[in-house]
């Protein structure tokens, strides 16, 4: 049965530093989609999934009163979504089911060069610039500290310069905005990647068979780009210290060699990088003949 209300909805960002890693990790989990002509919604044309394109902020709401049953989102927006339900006293409608590794920043307080800090009571009675009022609010709660949050929506970073407040917390990556501001980084709140979130609301048989399908096929995409398939050429005797040296392998596959006496091909699925010295040292210990694969697609 494929009628609207069975179709899995997945909130992704529009346009956004999460858009094209987001997308394209649904189309690795086999997803084919054609956009609307309004661009909102992509109905998928080969899984009954449709995708919601909005404002990255707008996706932990969407989840949460179960517009959406999944969304792709920045932690550090569905930290501070979840963090103003709390403070107004109503639980998340979501879960994070997944972490995605990509879209990595750090939530980070920051203050000019040269302004005293050895920790988070050096805040008590200043002003703080951010546009994450309730994470910064839990933060100075845990820490008993009694701090002004001044919001702002964007350029959080000119806001020491402008006299607006002695503290800033806003997202870091590579620091680069911070050094071109003066600014440097005391107390980091939040390590955050953009994750999957999920409805809490309990869902039909059909609509729960397709998120497990697509989480267990997210699973085996991420699983994938670590790992990589190893054939190699070896003296029986020398298997054991060889399985010790493949990366994160489990149960290598020994085949003998037809002819080959007592030679034998192993097969084996590493699930960490496998880098030249890898290669180098097993060659060291008696492999021949060595072979490294991409991996396409894994089930466990
Ligand atoms: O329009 P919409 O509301 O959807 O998008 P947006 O402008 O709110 O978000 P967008 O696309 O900028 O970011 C989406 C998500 O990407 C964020 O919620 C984070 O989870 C993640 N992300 C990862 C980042 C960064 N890295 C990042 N560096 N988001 C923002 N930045 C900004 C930061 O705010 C600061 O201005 O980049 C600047 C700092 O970068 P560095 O490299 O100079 O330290
Ligand atoms: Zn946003």
């Amino acid at each position: 049965m494929d009628t609207q209300e069975q179709r899995i909805k997945i909130a992704v960002q529009k346009t956004g530093r999460l858009t094209e890693h987001s997308l394209h990790l649904l189309e690795r989990c086999g997803l084919k989609v054609t956009r609307s002509k309004d661009q909102l919604i992509c109905y998928g044309e080969n899984m009954p999934v449709d995708l919601l394109l909005v404002r990255d902020d707008d996706i932990p709401g969407l989840v949460s009163d179960d517009i959406c049953d999944l969304g792709i989102v920045g932690l550090n927006v569905a930290e501070e979504k979840r963090q103003k339900l709390k403070q107004d006293g109503t639980q998340t409608g979501y879960k994070k089911v997944f972490d995605l590794d990509f879209g990595h920043c750090r939530l980070s307080i920051a203050t000019e060069e040269g302004t005293p800090y050895s920790g988070a009571t050096d805040l008590q009675g200043k002003r703080i610039a951010t546009s994450y009022v309730a994470t910064v609010q839990n933060f100075l709660n845990e820490e008993g500290i009694e701090a002004e949050i001044i919001y702002l929506s964007g350029a959080v970073e000119i806001a020491p310069k402008l006299g607006k407040a002695e503290f800033i917390c806003d997202l870091v990556s590579t620091g680069s905005t911070l050094k071109a501001n003066n600014l440097i980084e005391v107390e980091t709140l939040l390590k955050s990647e953009a994750v999957v979130i999920q409805t809490r609301e309990p869902l039909s048989h059909i609509k729960q068979e397709w998120v497990d399908k697509i989480l267990q096929r997210l699973d085996g995409v991420l699983q994938v780009r670590e790992s990589k398939y190893i054939m190699l050429h070896a003296p029986r005797a020398a298997l054991d210290r060889i399985s010790e040296l493949l990366p994160g392998s489990e149960y290598p596959t020994v085949i003998p060699l037809d002819g080959q006496g007592d030679k034998v091909a192993v097969h084996a699925v590493c699930r960490e990088n496998v880098f030249w010295e890898t290669l180098e040292n097993l060659k060291a210990a008696g492999a021949s003949s060595l072979l490294v694969l991409p991996v396409e697609k894994m089930l466990a």
